[in-house]
């Protein structure tokens, strides 16, 4: 098997809203995770650890973010391996701002075709996992199917947020359904595909011509191809997987690393999946570490913490101050937290200044998010309003 005969497209140009205000002023995939990378570094270290070498990353909102992370992709190489990291920009806005998915593919046909793969690799950059594609494409090719979905069960209380499938007794998928209210299955599809390229061609152009379609892989493409009988194989995947585009799910990946389910290599280890990282964040492979004077957080090296901390992320040029008391939060590069402060379940954005003594947290556990760049007053009137959970707890003049 080559895996140069795969080009992988890398969808990164979605909105965002559900992360607001995180995604302000940056496309989701540029988020800040994990102390030192930014969410798209797990997509594109995949990449770059299972020997794709052809890589094209599509970007639409807020493209320079990406522009700026990704730069000329030089920094994303492991074992000698390297990639070639194409930024793709789309400038073309739907009626109701962007169009799907596929669009973004169709509008890059000239890209793949001068490649001429045997397969395309979809991907989302909004995803927080570990995934060798190689063994994901063996499979593919195995089964003989055209277009193979990874797949995963998830709880069934989130199974409506999923594009959701049935699979036969030869993991062939015999029916699916985009978010569907009352779902049939909680197998889930997790937005990453394989399709052989003269199939998906073929199926975008036809798509094309749909006046009625929405031009998006889970409500357009994966039902059509269902309908026209082609093979499509369900590829189950069983480490970890999360899809962060909420606020809550950012939060709780953030809580599971951690708890160690990442599979982060401790300090002075190698990591043997190695999730490089691009211009905006550090050197490549200098991951945060868990340091013993703050056991059970993650803090990055270039950070300065004098107050306490428990189960909190904390990224470059952060600064601590004495007396601060934070707990399962997310500190983003260059947050200031002053004196006495108190979080709880906070993320602070890029930038963003907390005051002496300001207390932040909400008293039902949801998670809090002050915007990057915003300063937050302590100030003596502060009154929790609890209609305005859960973004904005303090009430300011
Ligand atoms: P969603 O996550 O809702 O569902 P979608 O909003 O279409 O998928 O976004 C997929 C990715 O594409 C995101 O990374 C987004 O940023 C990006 N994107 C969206 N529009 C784009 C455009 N025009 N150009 C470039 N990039 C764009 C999908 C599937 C479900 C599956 C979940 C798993 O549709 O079936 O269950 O992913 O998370
Ligand atoms: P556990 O991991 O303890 O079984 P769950 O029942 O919540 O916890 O999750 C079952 C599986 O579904 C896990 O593999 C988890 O990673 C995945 N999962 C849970 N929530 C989400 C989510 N929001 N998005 C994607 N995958 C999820």
């Amino acid at each position: 098997m080559n895996s140069n005969a795969c080009v992988a497209m890398l969808l990164a140009g979605g909105e965002g809203r559900r992360l607001s205000p995180l995604t302000a002023s940056m496309a989701k995939p540029a988020v800040p995770f994990g102390g030192s990378c930014r969410i798209i570094d797990y997509t594109l270290s995949n990449c770059i650890n299972s020997g794709i070498g052809r890589i094209g990353v599509l970007t639409q909102y807020m493209a320079d973010s990406l522009h700026a992370h990704i730069g000329d992709g030089s920094s994303w190489r492991s074992n000698g391996q390297t990639a070639d990291i194409t930024l793709l920009p789309s400038s073309r806005a739907g009626q109701n701002g962007y169009l799907g998915t596929a669009d973004a593919i169709v509008q890059n046909l000239d890209f793949i075709d001068r490649q001429s793969p045997e397969h395309v690799l979809i991907l989302s950059g909004d995803h927080i996992y570990r995934m060798d594609y190689r063994q994901m494409l063996q499979d593919h090719i195995a089964s003989g199917a055209a277009a193979t979905i990874a797949v995963k069960r998830v709880p069934w209380r989130d199974a409506s947020r999923f594009g959701i499938m049935l699979a036969d007794e030869r993991r062939m998928i015999v029916d699916f359904e985009e978010k569907p209210a009352k779902p049939r299955s909680n197998l889930a599809s997790m937005g990453i595909y394989i399709f052989n390229w003269p199939v998906l061609r073929e199926a975008l152009l036809e798509d094309l011509r749909n006046p009625a379609s929405s031009h998006d892989f889970g409500k357009d493409i994966i039902p059509g191809m269902l309908r026209n009988k082609i093979a499509m194989l369900a590829y189950s995947f069983e480490g970890y997987w999360r899809d962060v585009g909420t606020v809550e799910s950012l939060w709780e990946a953030h809580m599971d690393l951690i708890d160690g389910e990442l599979d982060e290599a401790e300090d002075g280890h190698r990591n043997p999946w190695p999730i490089l990282t691009g211009q905006s964040g550090q050197a490549a492979q200098a991951r945060s570490c868990p340091r013993a004077d703050v056991p059970s957080s993650y803090v990055h090296h270039d950070s300065l913490i004098k107050g306490d901390l428990d189960r909190s992320v904390v990224f470059a040029g952060v600064a601590v101050d004495e007396g601060a008391d934070i707990r399962e939060s997310i500190l983003m590069p260059g947050a200031r937290i002053g004196r006495d402060v108190r979080l709880s379940r906070a993320i602070v954005g890029e930038g963003a200044v907390i005051a002496d003594g300001a207390v932040i947290g909400s008293l039902n556990g949801e998670v809090t998010v002050i915007a990057p760049g915003d300063r937050v007053e302590a100030h003596p009137r502060f009154v929790v309003k609890p209609d305005r959970l859960p973004h904005s707890l303090f009430h300011r003049e």
